[in-house]
C-alpha cells in the first residue's frame, strides 16, 4: 500500500468522509466481484461495499468500510472476509454507524460472532478469519485498525466459505 503523508487526526461518525479523501487505496466491490460468495446471485452492477485504506502512522493501517444495506435473496450484504497473511496480526474494528455482525472462525473449526453498533469496538485475534455483515437498513460504517504488515488471505474463504451465514428471517437476522 502506498504510504500517505502522516497527519494527526480524529475520526467521528460525522467527519469520516475526510479520511476517505485522504486514503491511498479505494476499493469498490460490486455484485459481479462477489460471484460465489452469496447463496444467490447478486446483481452485477450493485455496489455491495467500499473500502478506503491508508497507512496512517508508523506501521499502522486504517481502513474505512462502507457496507451498503440490502440483501441477496435472504442473505444480508457482507464483505468477502479473509484471514491475515501474517498469522500473528490481529485487528480492531470500531463501528461508526449502522448495525452489523462480524462473523469469525479459525482453521481449527472454532467460530464466533460479535454484534456491532455505533461506539462498539471489536477485537479480532490473530488467526481468526473475519467477515462483516450489514443487518441494518442504512449504511454500516466501520473503521479497521491493523498492522501494516497484515496482508489479506482471501483464498481459503473463496474456496470453502464461512461456517456460518447471516440471513433475514421474520424481519430479523438469523445466524445458521
Ligand atoms: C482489513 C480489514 C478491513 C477489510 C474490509 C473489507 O484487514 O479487515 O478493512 O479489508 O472490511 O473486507 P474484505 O474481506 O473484503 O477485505
Ligand atoms: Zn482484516
Amino acid at each position: 500500500m502506498t504510504k500517505v503523508k502522516e497527519w494527526p487526526f480524529g475520526i467521528t461518525p460525522d467527519n469520516y468522509p475526510e479520511f476517505m479523501g485522504r486514503s491511498s487505496e479505494h476499493t469498490t466491490r460490486k455484485g459481479k466481484d462477489m460471484a460465489g460468495y452469496f447463496q444467490g446471485t447478486p446483481e452485477p452492477e450493485k455496489v455491495i461495499y467500499e473500502v478506503y485504506e491508508a497507512e496512517t502512522t508508523g506501521h499502522i493501517c486504517m481502513a474505512l468500510t462502507i457496507l451498503k444495506p440490502g440483501k441477496v435473496g435472504k442473505e444480508y450484504h457482507m464483505t468477502k472476509g479473509h484471514y491475515h497473511e501474517d498469522q500473528e496480526a490481529g485487528e480492531i474494528y470500531v463501528c461508526l454507524k449502522g448495525k452489523g455482525i462480524i462473523i469469525m472462525q479459525t482453521k481449527d473449526g472454532l467460530n464466533g460472532e460479535i454484534e456491532l453498533e455505533p461506539g462498539a469496538v471489536a477485537s479480532i485475534p490473530p488467526k481468526w478469519a473475519h467477515r462483516t455483515v450489514n443487518v441494518g437498513k442504512k449504511d454500516f460504517v466501520m473503521l479497521a485498525i491493523y498492522p501494516a504488515t497484515s496482508g489479506h488471505d482471501y483464498g481459503s474463504i473463496e474456496k470453502s466459505g464461512f461456517l456460518k451465514r447471516v440471513i433475514e428471517e421474520k424481519g430479523k437476522p438469523r445466524i445458521f
